[in-house]
């Protein structure tokens, strides 16, 4: 064994150990609704040593790099054991996408992967590439893994490698180690992204958000947050999508939209967290927004304030396909906290702190969309009025 080897190696492995044991710490910021932290959560280099390199001098004897990461993004998340687990997509160098499991003892920072990815078993017709895991602990006693299954469109001419389809991939476990994949979902539309499973039965049965799209990048006609029941899980169906959250003009989801973590029940309704798009000469700007649905009626949207919630800031604008903020995993303590866990840039995780009171202040009472830019100086100027008075010590 070279010096050379064995220098590099013990360097790489004290600025692995340094990164997982780094200490997170909040922001300065804060906007009164959420927190965010200094650190990224996950990251490419939160791949353990022995997941990128043969250790072996004998077989590599350069210490070459033979499995190269480049983004950890999207990830699931569900506490689990007591452990804030996150269950992200890691993309290697190749592009391939698969699921490994980190965890952490307290969400913030510490998060470790498990040694081994996930081995996700696949159906009849292969995966080309699996992403964007929701985790729900469903009423039924399993936790679900709803992802999207990417294949090569069959129907593409031999020039075009990129067309492709995305459907909707489920898988369920009881340890978050054997996975048992069902078939996937059947919907009436002809692609699939961002579909989530609700944690509770519908009238017995289970019930989807679902995001019809008409081809692979544009949700076309089709787009929408979407809400269907299927009678089975190991066979599940949506016959019919109805659209509970559309797409608006001049609004930041006129282009597509995707329902993010399943939504948090509350004692005021259903919280969902979404991600909203819209197009810039500077291509796709992903933002992420809230609303909040009737407790007896799902497809009913009670509130829903006007914009974004989050945008992806600084740092978090650049990466691999700049200015997009996602996220598809948030964690509610028993405590009221809420950590969400969103990705900037296809490139990296974080999380943001919030609690379950501050998100429903911010749902209910932030002012709504007016869709006009003479109803926005309207409510601004209600805003000033109102504050005037209030300093003035007339109300
Ligand atoms: O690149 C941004 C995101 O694009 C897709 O999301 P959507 O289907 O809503 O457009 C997904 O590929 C997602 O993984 C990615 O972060």
């Amino acid at each position: 064994m070279s010096q050379d080897f064995t220098a590099r190696l013990a360097q790489m492995q004290q600025r692995y150990n340094a990164l997982i044991t780094q200490k997170n710490e909040p922001t300065a910021a804060t906007n009164g609704v959420y927190q965010r932290y200094k650190y990224p959560v996950l990251t490419a280099q939160h791949a353990p040593v022995f997941w990128r390199y043969d250790l072996n001098p004998a077989s590599n004897p350069l210490l070459i790099e033979r499995f190269g990461i480049n983004a950890v993004l999207n990830a699931g998340a569900i506490k689990f054991n007591g452990k804030y687990i996150l269950m992200p997509r890691v993309e290697g160098l190749d592009r391939k996408s698969f699921f490994a499991i980190a965890e952490s003892p307290n969400g913030i920072d510490n998060f470790t992967f498990w040694d081994e990815p996930v081995i996700m078993p696949e159906t009849a017709i292969p995966d080309t590439n699996i992403y964007d895991i929701r985790l729900i602990a469903h009423e039924d006693g399993w936790i679900y893994g709803l992802f999207c299954t990417e294949r090569r469109d069959p129907s593409a001419h031999p020039g075009d490698q990129s067309a492709a389809i995305a459907q909707c991939g489920i898988a369920r476990t009881k340890d978050l180690k054997q996975w048992e994949r069902l078939a996937d979902l059947k919907t009436n539309s002809p692609q699939q992204r961002n579909v989530v499973l609700h944690p509770e039965f519908v009238d017995g049965k289970y019930a989807f958000y679902t995001r019809p799209q008409d081809s692979f990048i544009e949700a076309g006609k089709g787009g929408g947050i979407g809400f269907g029941l299927s009678e089975s899980i190991e066979n599940a169906v949506v016959d019919e999508e109805v659209i509970l959250d559309k797409k608006v003009y001049h609004t930041v989801y006129e282009l597509k939209n995707g329902q993010g973590p399943a939504p948090i029940k509350t004692t005021k309704g259903w919280l969902h967290l979404a991600h909203g798009v819209r197009n810039t000469a500077a291509g796709l700007r992903y933002v992420l927004y809230m609303f909040l649905t009737d407790l007896n009626d799902l497809t009913k949207v009670i509130h829903k304030p006007g914009g974004y919630f989050m945008a992806p800031e600084g740092e978090e604008r650049i990466g691999d396909v700049s200015n997009v903020a996602f996220c598809n995993g948030w964690i509610a303590n028993d405590d009221g906290t809420v950590y969400i866990y969103y990705a900037s840039s296809d490139t990296r995780m974080h999380v943001a702190l919030t609690t379950i009171d501050q998100l429903l202040d911010y749902t209910i009472n932030n002012p709504e969309d007016g869709l006009r830019s003479a109803t926005s100086v309207d409510t601004l100027i209600g805003i000033i009025q109102k504050n005037k008075a209030y300093t003035a010590g007339i109300v």
